[in-house]
């Protein structure tokens, strides 16, 4: 029989991680490598995480207080905005605006680019965002974040077109990107284009501290098999995507697990720390996938090459597509590259798995999307 004696126990204690590396400082320090750097864009960062940060707080109370559910109003992709959304999105807007240097606004909530007034010049920075994505699983308590990409102004002097040529920019002009997941912990990913940085939000000094630096997505050893994807729509997905997830249940495979979580930011930022591949494909319902180009795909893609992965629409690098339009959607295969390279190649029909049948052709009378 195993005794268990509480009077006898020394008390846990869990050690505080003496690494106190602020975001600010490392961002301060990443840009002393480059002499011409002014300060201005990690003052532009911090009104990021300050945004990030009372998010958090309303998150996690959003039982508490009366902040579930929907606002009974509509984005412009006809989805329901909960109000945590539009919290979350005036709080970014309100908080970059008084930055001094943000010219230009996106969001996934606002129909049409924001111009920021400004009392000193012509501001150099656009940002885009997604405030809040996966938001529609927070009556579930399901993790939730925010997305978001940098870019310098493309226009020169007034904007006159409502900033849309400043938004339009394809996602290997970001200066930067990152995103705030706001799960078990809060935690902060960014990248400059020099590797892919994690931050954990310390709640008592309310700052966020620097966890992993140079973050590599991991490639090998079983654990990193993951795929994740919503399975119910496969019937409509491109052949080739249904011949991989045929191809990695079988034995020869791994094979590899399952895990979707629904809410992009979570699942990429397990695929970021344990591997695999993330994808939203085309399907019968969203021919072009569901996900957004501008603030959901390009910031992601960003983070994940820089963390040595990849990130396709299925036959084109993410970053390289010229956007048209300010919410077109695309579709998403990201993650480890030896994944993403695999299905790309079974889509574009030069490999067939081993002990794998081809696929049938799509029997739903429209055109496998891509
Ligand atoms: P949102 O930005 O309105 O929350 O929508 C995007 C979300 C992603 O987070 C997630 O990957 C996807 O929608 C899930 O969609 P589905 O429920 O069709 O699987
Ligand atoms: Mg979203």
């Amino acid at each position: 029989m195993a005794e268990y004696d509480p009077h006898a126990q020394e008390p846990v204690v869990m050690e505080p991680t003496d690494r106190y590396i602020t975001v600010q400082q490392h961002l301060i320090e990443q840009q002393a490598r480059h002499p011409t750097a002014t300060g201005e864009f990690s003052w532009l960062l911090s009104g990021i995480t300050l945004a990030t940060k009372i998010i958090q707080t309303k998150v996690r109370r959003a039982g508490l207080i009366n902040i579930l559910g929907d606002l009974g109003t509509q984005n412009i992709h006809g989805e329901r905005q909960q109000k945590l959304d539009v919290f979350a999105n005036d709080m970014i807007q309100y908080c970059l605006s008084f930055r001094g240097n943000v010219a230009v606004m996106a969001s996934e909530e606002l129909d049409e680019p924001v111009v920021i007034k400004s009392r000193n010049g012509h501001p150099r920075y656009v940002v885009v965002f997604d405030p809040l994505d996966g938001s529609t699983n927070l009556d579930a308590n399901v993790s939730v974040g925010t997305i978001f990409g940098i870019y310098h102004r493309v226009s020169r002097g007034p904007i006159t077109d409502g900033g849309l040529a400043d938004v339009l920019q394809p996602g290997i002009r970001q200066l930067a990107a990152g995103y705030v997941v706001y799960g078990s912990s809060t935690v902060l990913a960014y990248t400059t284009g020099h590797g892919v940085h994690l931050f954990t939000l310390d709640p008592e000094a309310g700052s966020f501290m620097l966890c992993n630096e140079n973050v590599r997505i991991p490639e090998q050893g079983e654990k990193s098999r993951i795929y994740s994807v919503n399975e119910a729509n496969s019937d409509s997905f491109h052949p080739g995507i249904q011949e991989w997830l045929r191809w990695a249940k079988t034995r020869a495979a791994g094979p590899y697990t399952s895990r979707y979580i629904g809410s992009m930011v979570a699942d990429v930022h397990r695929t970021l720390v344990c591997g695999g591949v993330f994808m939203y494909p085309g399907t019968a319902k969203t021919p072009r996938g569901k996900l957004r180009l501008l603030y959901e795909a390009n910031p992601i893609a960003f983070l994940l090459e820089q963390a040595g992965g990849m990130a396709t629409d299925g036959q084109n690098r993410i970053l390289e597509k010229q956007p048209t339009e300010l919410h077109e959607r695309t579709p998403l295969i990201c993650g480890a590259s030896r994944d993403v390279r695999h299905i790309m190649s079974m889509i574009q029909g030069s490999a067939t798995a081993p002990g794998v049948r081809s696929a049938p052709t799509t029997t739903l009378g429209h055109a496998p999307a891509m």
